[in-house]
């Protein structure tokens, strides 16, 4: 790979910035600082968010500690593909078709599909170009051990200065749509305030890219990396501060990239919100804010959710109404299919319970905009209370479902049984109730584990056919159409092989994506679900939040030293059905890989 200066190749922000060009821009990325960060004071008090200079933005960055910085550090101009790729033969094809009923049906043109990324996990590159911090630099810098392998997201896969080649990788693999999200720091390293022309011209280029590559974006506004001055200043999601602020953001962002962008999501996933922000170390390494306090986790949880819900809908309800937005939006949800331990009727409330806390809670779009009763009674004041206004706002604020859904659980009532749960805070199975397993009732596993960095996470395609009909049939029913946005598997110990040779062979991930895009399929041509896209996490290695480095989602191996990429059997599997079932875009190099199904005719002659 050659590198060339990133003057020479990054294209000059182009489009109009509207009313956005007055605002100050952040000139340089050179960091100084006079005065260092004191935590016991950041940690008692909060920070003002007056000062907008690059020495308070340095100062921001003390507070995360030193960065590594990769060994490349200019946008690279990217070499050709191969027109042909080292993939699966016939000793070992491709996982055969699981569903024959299926197996010559087609999809329709739109339908959406490719691979998905993060802006924090893929990107690196942690202060270039005058990015600010964001809660997700401090942590694995900060919080001592919260990380599985104590890696940080500083240099990751170095997506930052390698997007033309990885762009042109999935241009010559053949998948039509790139689902990632923008980095609010890169943006505004505030959170508020001044533009980072930098970041912008970043951002420019990316889509510029992207299009030149035929690759449609899919773009989420926040995956959260929020902006650690926010943090600081206010307590980010846990004040209403926030709505505005996620806002002026989201206003920027969408009325400079509309035109490139083919769905937008507001936000990934607000049920982990935003992410383990109710496990964050308050008052250790961030403030110890707005009297929610240490251990405060489930006051934290409902409000994050509250003012994540009203700053979704403000978005939409702006986009539609004021900008003309015609692009659709939503957010995506994370949930996972729950069948029943028993037959009990407990065991039945015990699911029902398990959806309202999952998927109804951010629900509201497709119902009367409020939360579900069962929160409402289980909560009391932990939950705020929606205003009629704020139900009207939230009410009708999606296009259409989108669903992160990985894999399956079973759910019992708990042995005290619910009532006497929900009735009392400080049962550990509170406010759900419900106790989840990946076991069978007869105890046998409900599939294949993942990696252990990825516990949660069992194979179960299967459970994505009844899921999509759950969903849009009896859960949500007003749901016009529903694409899933995430769905992915992390082969055991994958980071612990050492060659690609042993890695590029991902017969779990494999496997799970065969089932699991001929059961989507199902879906549509045989349950008559609206089911119009599916993403598979994730374009190729990267840092798994919690777990680091040492977990693994990618399509494509990614050496984390050389930064080379190589497609993964998964990927051919994946392309494999999309030639079978869809489209490869065009340009694609030879993709082809043999299927290891028993046909009459092989390469060893007749089976
Ligand atoms: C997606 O979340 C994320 O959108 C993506 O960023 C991530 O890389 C991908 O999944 C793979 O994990 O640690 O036991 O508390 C999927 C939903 C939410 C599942 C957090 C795991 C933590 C479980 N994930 N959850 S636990």
């Amino acid at each position: 790979m050659s590198a060339s200066a990133t003057s020479g190749s990054v294209r000059q922000p182009s489009g109009s910035a509207g009313s956005q060009s007055s605002i100050p821009a952040i000139t340089e990325s050179t960091l100084y600082s006079t005065t260092s960060f004191n935590f016991s004071a950041g940690t008692s008090t909060y920070l003002p968010l007056t000062d907008f200079s690059n020495e308070q933005l340095a100062f921001l960055w003390d507070q995360v500690g030193p960065r590594q910085t990769a060994a490349i550090t200019t946008t690279v101009s990217p070499t050709p593909e191969p027109s042909v790729f080292p993939k699966p033969g016939n000793l070992h094809g491709l996982v055969p078709a699981y569903l024959q009923e299926v197996a010559d049906a087609k999809l329709l043109d739109d339908f959406l599909w490719g691979v998905a990324s993060a802006a924090f996990q893929v990107e690196g590159a942690v202060d270039a170009e005058g990015k600010g911090p964001s809660v997700w630099d401090l942590l694995p810098h900060r919080w001592a051990n919260s990380i599985a392998d104590n890696t940080t997201g500083d240099i990751t896969a170095n997506n930052y200065y390698l997007y033309k080649q990885d762009n042109a990788r999935l241009k010559a693999l053949g998948i039509q749509s790139y689902s990632f999200s923008i980095g609010w720091a890169r943006i505004f390293p505030f959170g508020r305030g001044p533009v980072n022309a930098q970041g912008v011209t970043h951002y420019d280029d990316l889509f510029a890219n992207l299009m030149d590559n035929d690759i449609k974006a899919v773009v989420t506004l926040f995956h959260w990396d929020t902006p650690l001055a926010l943090f600081n200043s206010y307590g980010a999601w846990t004040s209403e501060d926030i709505v505005e602020d996620y806002f002026n953001y989201a206003k920027y962002v969408i009325t400079r990239y509309d035109k490139y962008v083919t769905a937008w999501y507001t936000f990934n996933e607000p049920q982990y919100c935003n992410w383990r922000f109710s496990t964050y170390p308050y008052g250790t390494i961030l403030p110890d804010y707005n009297g929610i306090g240490v251990g405060g986790g489930l006051r934290a949880r409902f409000l994050c959710g509250h003012y994540t819900l009203l700053a979704h809908a403000t978005v939409y309800k702006w986009y539609k109404e004021v900008f003309g937005g015609t692009k659709p939006m939503t957010h995506k949800t994370s949930a996972n299919y729950i069948l029943p331990n028993s037959s009990s009727a407990a065991d039945a409330e015990a699911v029902t319970r398990q959806y309202d806390f999952d998927i109804g809670w951010f629900g509201g779009m497709w119902t009367n905009g409020d939360y579900p009763a069962s929160l409402k009674s289980t909560l009391g004041d932990l939950l705020p209370t929606l205003t009629a206004d704020q139900m009207a706002l939230i009410k009708g604020s999606g296009d259409f479902y989108a669903l992160d859904g990985y894999t399956a659980n079973y759910a019992a009532a708990p042995p005290n049984g619910i009532a006497a749960c929900a009735a009392n805070r400080s049962d550990p199975n509170f406010p759900e109730c419900s106790i989840t397993s990946p076991l069978q009732p007869d105890g046998f596993p409900e599939g294949p584990n993942a990696d252990a960095g990825a516990s949660w996470l069992w194979s179960t395609p299967q459970a994505i056919r009844p899921f999509l009909s759950f969903i849009t049939k009896d859960y949500f029913p007003t749901v016009p159409s529903i694409v899933v946005s995430e769905f992915g598997f992390a082969d055991p110990c994958e980071a612990s092989f050492n060659s690609p040779s042993q890695i590029l062979w991902d017969l779990r991930r494999a496997d799970y994506i065969q089932s699991y895009l001929d059961n989507i399929l199902a879906a549509r041509v045989l349950d008559g679900v609206n089911v119009t896209g599916a993403f598979a996490w994730a374009i190729y290695d990267n840092y798994e939040w919690n777990s680091g480095l040492g977990t693994r989602f990618g399509l494509q191996y990614n050496n984390m030293t050389s930064q080379e990429r190589y497609p993964k059997a998964s990927m051919f599997q994946f392309l494999n059905w999309f030639q079978t079932h869809g489209t490869l875009g065009s340009g694609a190099a030879n993709i082809t890989a043999p299927v290891g199904k028993v046909k009459r005719e092989s390469a060893f002659g007749q089976l």
